[in-house]
């Protein structure tokens, strides 16, 4: 599992402590909030739903980026079971143990290349990588794709999460820089915003 990830040397982050190991078998999400049905899934209900790969990276705020084919399911498959009441704008991820908290906006979290994503370059992501399951947003910072995710909440507000509260910007939108590509261990020039795919030179 995550052996590409782990080859790589792609960071792991886990702020609030590293889980240990976590497994597919037994985990639940529920999804709550501002939805007209709220619902608990186990993961195989999970993987029952559409399977989306998207071709993408992972941008972190500490200015790296790890590129490759995530698979998952997308939110628009999820909101579908459990419609949207109205004033929804924010989807909030809660991460296992709830310690670490984001909040996306609705229409980032629901575009073409988020996902709700177990799977890198086809492999299943493990604790280390947010497995079972984890926030994929690569239009945003990688500190709004919050890992091995238990709870989402339709919400009208954003609320400040674990790296917001510590003075991260709510917006995360990614700037123009320079960033450490995992994938080649060279310095790339990113423009930032919706270049979620090819790097400047
Ligand atoms: N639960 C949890 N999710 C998290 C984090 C964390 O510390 N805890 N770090 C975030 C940050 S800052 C980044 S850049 C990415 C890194 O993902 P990776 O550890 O899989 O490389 O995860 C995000 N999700
Ligand atoms: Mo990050």
């Amino acid at each position: 599992m995550s052996t590409k990830l782990k080859a790589m040397h792609t960071p792991i982050f886990w702020a609030e402590g590293h889980p240990g190991p976590l497994s597919r078998e037994g985990w639940t999400l529920e999804i709550g909030g501002l939805v007209e049905r709220p619902m608990r899934l186990t993961f195989e209900e999970i993987l029952a739903l559409p399977r989306r790969v998207v071709p993408a990276r992972l941008t972190s705020v500490t200015r790296w980026s790890v590129f490759g084919h995530w698979g998952g399911l997308h939110l628009d498959d999820l909101l579908e079971l459990t419609g949207v009441e109205e004033g929804a704008a924010y989807v909030r991820f809660f991460s296992h143990r709830l310690i670490y908290t984001t909040s996306v906006p609705l229409p980032i979290a629901r575009r073409e290349h988020s996902l709700l994503a177990y799977e890198f370059d086809g492999e299943p992501l493990n604790a280390d990588y947010g497995g079972p399951i984890r926030a994929f947003i690569p239009y945003l910072w990688g500190y709004k794709s919050a890992k091995s995710i238990v709870r989402l909440e339709l919400t009208a507000y954003a609320i400040p999460g674990y790296w917001e509260v510590r003075g991260y910007s709510e917006e995360a939108t990614i700037l123009p820089s320079l960033i450490h590509d995992v994938n080649t261990h060279r310095w790339r020039r990113i423009r930032g915003g919706d270049e979620i795919t090819e790097f400047l030179d």
